[in-house]
């Protein structure tokens, strides 16, 4: 059975096959995390997004998209869009974020990514309640690995910043995961 992983820090430095990014729809880079893994994995990434976006257009909110990793350990960068949080629009705001994390896990399986490490999708620039996102995500991701158990080994949880480690260390660790 796959595990699911909680750890503190910078989501450029996972050794993982995979690392999702928070990316817009625009793919060409911006703040948060999305800045972070530009930064780390260097310009082979951003010419890789043109290339996607010269096919596409646009990559619409809760898909998801696979670059390489440039300079990062990782293998391959996952780039998803989370929704900008509208709280007149909860059921949507919750089908969108699950949508990221599951197309996410769905490209990983697509390409043969084993490991995955996601950040709090939607939790900085766009606003979304942190805790109602840490739920989203932790059973979007349970749900997934229990339909896909021999497809993935690995789901690691990055939390940059103290409250959303601390929510998920709460929500996790009250299930069988390898804290
Ligand atoms: N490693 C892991 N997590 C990080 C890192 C890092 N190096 N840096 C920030 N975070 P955000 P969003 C966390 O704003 O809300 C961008 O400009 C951060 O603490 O990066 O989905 C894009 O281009 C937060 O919990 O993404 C979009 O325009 C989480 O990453 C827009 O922001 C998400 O915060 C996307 O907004």
């Amino acid at each position: 059975m796959p595990v699911i992983k909680l750890v503190k820090g910078d989501i450029t430095q996972q050794q993982v096959d995979a690392v999702v990014n928070a990316a817009n729809s625009s793919l060409m880079g911006g703040g948060g995390v999305d800045g972070a893994i530009h930064k780390a994995g260097g310009p082979a990434i951003l010419e890789a997004c043109k290339q996607i976006i010269a096919q596409i257009g646009h990559l619409p909110t809760g898909e998801a998209v696979v670059t390489t990793a440039g300079h990062m350990p990782a293998k391959k960068v996952i780039h998803t869009v989370g929704p900008i949080y509208n709280a007149t629009r909860p059921d949507e705001m919750r089908n969108l974020l699950a949508n990221a994390y599951r197309n996410s896990l769905q490209q990983a399986v697509a390409h043969n990514l084993r490991t995955i490490a996601f950040p709090n999708i939607s939790t900085g620039v766009y606003g979304y309640p942190k805790e109602e996102a840490a739920q989203v995500a932790i059973s979007t991701v349970r749900q997934f690995l229990q339909a896909h158990p021999d497809e993935i080994d690995e789901v690691r949880f990055v939390c940059f910043d103290e409250d959303n480690y601390r929510i998920y260390h709460t929500l996790l660790s009250s299930e069988e995961v390898n804290l």
